[in-house]
């Protein structure tokens, strides 16, 4: 790994990404599994399209797997090996205001503020860490036994997916196991559950590898409704860019703003839904 250090030219670091996001995609459908795109979208379930409210800069290095909204920042947790890392950004600006870097064994993912804690998963370290809110310092760890994809809050439990079509309740205060749901679309099961966020009483899950946002009761596990966020990220808009998926989605309660963002994109969207009408 030492040479590895070594390759700080941005030309190569990005290459390296994409050899290691490459390699990344591929092993995470050994375990995981990808959304059944055709069987989700077939069913018979509510569909929103989007409104682009705000248009902000984002990161385009930044390889999003979590994101969340706290007291007017947005936090954001980035992985890859080598590249992973924990932020604060500016909306207005997407500028980063402070970051901490994981060690290079680690590839983090998804991120959830509760109290004054940041929880931040791995992906295949089964190792989450827990991170004080206001300076950023490493303060604890736990361990789970499944792979880390995408983490949230409600008002008083954890809720965490593995990129299954499961989603988990840890307790906020030891991390433990309290139960779990199995997530289903017209009684199909809805895999690939990525990037969380818990809005209204509801857990909106980014579907892996696609444009589409699930809404989903946390008492069931139904899917009560989707949103095709197909056309966002233009990419006319970024010639000779490499981007990834849709992932990472963020909520401000207080002015009621949704978020919206993907792997490397080089923005970072507020949007509002918009029931489809549409005759099928
Ligand atoms: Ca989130």
């Amino acid at each position: 790994m030492a040479g590895i250090k070594h390759i700080k030219t941005r030309p190569m670091a990005r290459l390296l990404l994409l050899v290691l996001l490459a390699a990344a995609l591929t092993a995470g459908s050994a375990s995981a599994d990808k959304v059944d795109i055709d069987s989700f979208t077939s069913s018979s379930i509510k569909t929103y399209s989007y409104r682009i409210v705000n248009s902000y800069p984002h990161d385009p290095n930044a390889f999003t797997q979590g994101l969340e909204y706290d007291d007017g920042l947005l936090y954001e947790g980035t992985g890859g090996y080598g590249q992973s890392s924990l932020r604060r950004v500016d909306i207005q600006t997407g500028r980063v205001v402070d970051i901490v870097h994981l060690e290079d064994e680690f590839f983090a993912e998804g991120i959830a503020i509760w109290k004054d804690r940041i929880i931040q998963l791995t992906w295949r370290s089964y190792q989450g860490f827990v991170w004080d809110k206001e300076n950023l310092t490493r303060t604890g760890s736990f361990s789970y036994r499944r792979e880390g994809w995408g983490i949230t809050s409600d008002a008083s439990r954890l809720i965490m997916s593995d990129g299954s079509d499961a989603l988990y309740f840890l307790d906020p205060n030891d991390y433990s196991l309290q139960g779990s749901i199995r997530v289903t679309a017209d009684g199909e099961p809805v895999k690939g559950l990525n990037e969380l966020e818990y809005i209204n009483g509801m857990i909106y899950a980014n579907l892996w590898p696609s444009t589409w946002i699930a809404i989903i009761s946390p008492d069931t596990g139904e899917v009560t409704g989707r949103i095709d966020l197909s056309g966002i990220m233009d990419e006319g808009d970024i010639p000779k860019r490499w981007v990834d998926v849709l992932n990472g989605i963020a909520y401000d309660p207080s002015e009621d703003r949704l978020f919206v963002t993907g792997k490397l994109w080089p923005s970072l969207f507020e949007i509002e839904l918009v029931e489809d009408t549409k005759e099928e």
